[in-house]
């Protein structure tokens, strides 16, 4: 069985040598065997690609993806479209939700049984260490208009950036998604709800990077056409 840990990336030449070695580190030989890590780049100008092919060269990483029209979901869609492996799985660079999950998050799929596994910050057994209070209060704000917009998704945390899912249940998701963006997320979660698959939710502990590459503003407005064109969408029958 194959898991595939995509890293989507932004001029991240600062930070990513050591988040992936942190990562590599973390885990056992025997559960490494069955890793392959992808790097999904899109375009940085920054020295991103150069580290890259030095971890490439090391073995640290397996895959470099370079995208490149920008966009966070562009990236993870094509890395999921273009894998092989069993299992796909998704999370930001900055680590920020404690690696302890990742078993976890990958083993409700091929254990559970689960199409789908993701990370939460707003469960009851949550821990959120640092958040600012407005990224905490639009986060709240945002998963709560959803559950107006779509009162049976049940879902705690639509944007945490730590998501697996079982790859060929999720492809013909993907065909449906638009946005390639930040509002990817809540789009794929959303449209696999109304697939019928089988979502887990697993609370995490989640240390903030203060460091973002979200404009808020611009990402609310975004999320809030998305969620509406998205409901308008829905409302019609999606053809499986
Ligand atoms: N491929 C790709 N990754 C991006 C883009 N923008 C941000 N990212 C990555 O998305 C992840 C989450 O970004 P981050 O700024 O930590 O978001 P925050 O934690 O919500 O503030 C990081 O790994 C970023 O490098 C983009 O345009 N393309
Ligand atoms: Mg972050």
């Amino acid at each position: 069985m194959k898991i595939e840990v995509i890293f989507p990336v932004y001029n991240e030449g600062s930070t990513i040598y050591d988040q992936i070695k942190k990562f590599n580190e973390f885990f056992d030989i025997d559960f490494k065997k069955n890793l392959y890590i992808t790097v999904a780049d899109n375009g940085s100008n920054d020295n991103t690609f150069t580290i890259c092919n030095d971890l490439l060269n090391k073995k640290l990483i397996n895959n470099y993806l370079s995208i490149s029209q920008k966009g966070r979901g562009r990236a993870i869609k094509q890395s999921i479209i273009n894998s092989d492996a069993d299992i796909v799985s998704y999370m930001d660079i900055d680590l920020s939700t404690d690696l302890d999950h990742f078993k976890d998050l990958v083993e409700s799929i091929y254990l559970k049984g689960y199409d789908i596994s993701i990370g939460s910050r707003l469960s009851k057994t949550s821990k959120v260490i640092g958040r600012k209070k407005i990224r905490e209060f639009t986060s709240r704000a945002y998963n709560l208009l959803i559950k107006i917009y779509f009162p049976k998704s049940k879902i705690q945390d639509m944007q945490c950036g730590f998501k697996a899912f079982s790859r060929k249940k999720i492809l013909k998701v993907l065909n449906y998604v638009e946005n390639n963006r930040w509002f990817f997320d809540t789009e794929l979660i959303l449209i696999a709800r109304k697939f019928n698959l089988k979502i887990d939710q697993i609370p995490v502990k989640w240390t903030d990077d203060p460091n973002t590459s979200v404009n808020i503003i611009s990402t609310a407005i975004e999320d809030i056409v998305g969620l509406t064109k998205l409901r308008l969408k829905l409302l019609k029958k999606i053809d499986k």
